[in-house]
């Protein structure tokens, strides 16, 4: 089954929103199959982020993604990947449709409360960084 590696980012908990959001997904019946939350390293941020260390924005994303407490989740379901990111919403929250979670719950493009990987390679990478354990 496919899967994706989805991120509550330290805006959603500081918040209290990650019951409201765990909702939506398991309401639309994908399957939450790992759940944690931590506080990201620098290492671990910059390593998720990687693809984005030459844009200007990368140390005020990695410093938002290290402030606080991070949700990690591993969500499991057919085209979870795709699904998941129409739930999410576009990346700047004045773009997102009304009814996605950054159009519920966001205001502003660099805090815009989850993260979730684009393809499966990237799911698998991200996986690895915020799972070590799993297989
Ligand atoms: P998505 O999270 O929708 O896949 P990406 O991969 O383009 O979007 O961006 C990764 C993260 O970088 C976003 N979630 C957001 O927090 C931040 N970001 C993207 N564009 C900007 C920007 N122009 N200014 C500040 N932060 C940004």
């Amino acid at each position: 089954m496919e899967r994706s590696l989805v991120l509550i980012k330290p805006d959603g908990v500081e918040r209290r929103l990650v019951g409201q959001i765990i909702s939506i997904y398991e309401r639309k019946g994908l399957n939450i199959t790992a759940l944690k939350l931590v506080k990201p390293s620098r290492e671990i941020a910059e390593t998720h982020y990687v693809e984005h260390k030459d844009k200007p924005f990368f140390s005020e994303l990695v410093t938002y993604l290290t402030r606080g407490m991070v949700c990690a989740m591993i969500i499991e379901g057919p085209n979870v990947i795709e699904t998941v990111r129409k739930i999410n919403g576009a990346t700047d929250p004045a773009q997102a449709e009304m009814g996605t979670i950054r159009g519920q719950f966001a205001l502003s493009k660099a805090e815009n409360i989850v993260h979730a990987s684009d393809s499966p390679e990237s799911a698998e990478r991200e996986i690895k960084i915020w799972f070590p354990e799993a297989e």
